[in-house]
């Protein structure tokens, strides 16, 4: 009979829980749609642990008819013993305690740390029901938790299974009051971290199922990471055709590191830790940079490619058109940062320097003809970064008096308090002239644009600081650029992007925001970039006003009227059909705008879409234009 009392060891389980449930965002970052898919990616951590300590071979994960998930693996299956300390089984602890499951407890049985290292404790607490099964010693166990991962039942056997057969399947249903906004699961969010897991655990299969629309996807690469820079380089011109591999460890840490050169600018260098992207880097990433910068100018030297007379190629200029991806395996990380996202153990940053230069140093050896086409590539970066050196000057105020010479175009803000300061990016000089009318001139400043700006995707930087446009908006924007930038000198918290609702403007604004990635990613990741929302419609009946800022809003709007009412609509084409009051009114007014915040989900999503929409390749674009074209709304014909 199961003891019907509580225990002092129910009631701190079930305080364990609750501290979850009354502070979710604690454990899972938000309750929005990033927090529903991390209680994914915690679940799938622990069948990833499976698989890096060399037990599990498959894992499958499925998104069910009403939104549940199932994630499988076939590993050992968790123990089903009476842990001693909680005199449950340990399947019940670690589903009900905090910090169980050998993450923090005993011994390195865990490599890899969830997000912030929080177990399955937290998923089971988040869902409204949870069920596992282990399959191990020929019998299946089960045990089903509800409303917060309260135990209904102790774990038993429910069926037989195959002699040698195990793993573990776990079962959850997120909880519809943690998760207000959305229980629904997002393919493309799954599909893209899931292939990513494979890239980065290479012979691992991983099998993502949607059965809401029949849809199957297997990811499995043999070649690891190798394979990744291929994905990566796909939109790209690779200048030599091998990508470059290396791995190797000392002592607990073990190092891969593929790179590929192509032919643009950009520079795509990712690294990860335990599988967690280590989006603000750290002591490997520190490690990599050092050796690729030494061992090219090495060779370049000793290949009189420089002459010893000549200045060094500095990071920047090896790293131009570099697609590169450092994966470190660490029993014990230490990450750090204001996201945990930097990883800080100094042992590193050596391990990491010695495995990548004693490779690329042999692979340029003997590789001549590959070793020349990536120098080359320095060296053009080089003379580029000196002759954009020139330029960039022009976009930098030397002396007290030219700072106040601001770009001719800009109308700047009466306040220096950069916190409340906004910079418009107007497109054209007649809606230019209305916001610079209408505006708050305390805190509003105006940089219209006359047309397009330049492409910065297939630009080389001395082309960028050419373009008047765009030295004007580095000035404007005061930070300076590349090395020199400092978010400190921001002269605007707010930047927003405002052009016509028309396929134009958003051609500019896209153009914008490439430019915005590519040479201010910390505005873009710090959430300084934002863009205006202007109505779409005007309704005008008796003398009363009202716009609409989409089609659905119009619709709306016009029910509210009577049969024999009939209002008049105009359809804005672009901002300069409006006066400044209206303009002021509807898009500016910070008691009545909208402003969409620019943020990046996944930064390695981001770069892709970016190379494919603004980048060379034509066929890439067609296709990305044709598979998204059904997502567009107020497409202007
Ligand atoms: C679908 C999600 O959670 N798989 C897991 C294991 C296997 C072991 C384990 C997990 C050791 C003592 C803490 C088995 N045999 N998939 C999963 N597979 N946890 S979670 O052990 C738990 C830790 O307590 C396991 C021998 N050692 C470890």
């Amino acid at each position: 009979m199961k003891e019907t009392h509580y225990g002092s060891k129910d009631i701190q389980v079930l305080e364990g829980l609750e501290a979850i449930r009354k502070r979710p965002g604690m454990y899972i970052g938000t309750t929005g749609e990033r927090g529903l898919h991390h209680l994914v990616w915690e679940i799938v951590d622990n069948a990833i642990d499976e698989a890096l300590a060399g037990f599990c071979t498959d894992i499958e994960v499925v998104i069910t008819t009403d939104n549940n998930i199932i994630v499988k693996d076939n590993g050992r299956g968790i123990p089903v013993d009476i842990h001693e300390k909680t005199g449950k089984s340990t399947v019940e602890t670690i589903f009900t305690v905090l910090h169980a499951g050998g993450k923090f407890g005993g011994g390195g049985y865990k490599v890899s740390g969830g997000l912030h290292g929080v177990g399955a404790a937290v998923v089971n607490a988040l869902s409204d029901w949870l069920e596992v099964k282990v399959y191990k010693d020929g019998n299946v166990y089960f045990q089903r938790f509800e409303n917060g991962g309260t135990a209904k039942d102790d774990l038993k056997i429910i069926d037989s299974c195959q002699e040698e057969r195990t793993g573990t399947t776990i079962t959850f249903k997120p909880d519809p009051i943690i998760f207000p906004e959305s229980v629904v699961f997002e393919y493309e969010v799954l599909k893209t971290k899931l292939r990513e897991l494979a890239f980065l655990n290479k012979g691992l299969r991983i099998i993502l199922i949607d059965e809401r629309n029949d849809k199957k996807e297997e990811f499995l690469y043999d070649g690891g990471i190798t394979e990744y820079i291929k994905l990566l380089n796909k939109n790209r011109q690779p200048i030599h055709d091998s990508v470059v591999y290396f791995e190797g460890s000392e002592d607990d840490v073990s190092i891969e590191v593929a790179v590929q050169y192509n032919a643009g600018y950009a520079i795509n260098v990712y690294s990860f830790v335990n599988n967690i992207n280590t989006y603000e880097g750290g002591t490997h990433e520190e490690g990599f940079r050092r050796a690729l910068t030494r061992v090219l100018n090495n060779y370049a030297r000793n290949n009189n490619y420089i002459k010893q007379t000549e200045e060094s190629l500095t990071g920047e200029d090896v790293r131009e058109g570099l697609t590169a991806i450092i994966s470190v395996k660490h029993t014990n990380p230490q990450f750090e940062g204001q996201t945990k996202t930097k990883l800080g153990n100094s042992e590193v940053r050596k391990i990491t320097d010695s495995i990548f230069s004693s490779g690329f140093e042999r692979f340029l050896l003997e590789n001549p003809e590959e070793a020349k086409l990536i120098v080359e590539k320095s060296l053009t970066a080089a003379r580029a970064r000196v002759a954009a050196k020139k330029a960039r000057d022009l976009t930098r105020r030397k002396t007290a008096l030219e700072i106040y010479s601001l770009p001719g175009k800009l109308t700047d803000c009466s306040s220096k308090d950069a916190t409340i300061s906004e910079l418009y990016i107007v497109e054209g000089d007649s809606a230019g002239g209305s916001a610079k009318l209408g505006r708050d001139s305390k805190t509003q400043a105006i940089l219209p644009l006359r047309g397009k700006i330049l492409n910065v995707e297939k630009a080389r930087i001395d082309r960028i600081f050419e373009n008047n446009e765009i030295r004007s908006l580095i000035t404007a924007l005061g930070t300076g650029i590349g090395e020199e930038f400092n978010v400190e000198k921001l002269r605007y918290h707010k930047i927003i992007i405002m052009t016509d609702a028309d396929v134009d403007g958003s051609h500019i604004r896209t153009l914008l925001l490439t430019f915005f990635y590519r040479y201010f990613k910390p505005l873009v990741e710090k959430g300084f970039i934002y863009i205006a929302r202007p109505p779409l419609y005007k309704i005008e009946f008796k003398k009363k006003i009202i716009y609409a800022y989409s089609d659905k809003e119009l619709e709306e709007t016009l029910e509210e009227f009577e049969e024999d009412q009939k209002p008049t609509i105009q359809r804005y084409k672009g901002l300069g059909e409006m006066n400044p009051d209206q303009l002021w009114e509807t898009t500016m007014d910070i008691t009545n705008r909208t402003l969409l915040r620019v943020t990046i989900d996944d930064a390695i999503v981001a770069d892709q879409t970016f190379e494919t929409l603004m980048g060379t390749e034509i066929e890439p674009r067609r296709e990305f234009i044709e598979k998204n074209a059904k997502y567009v709304q107020n497409l202007d014909i």
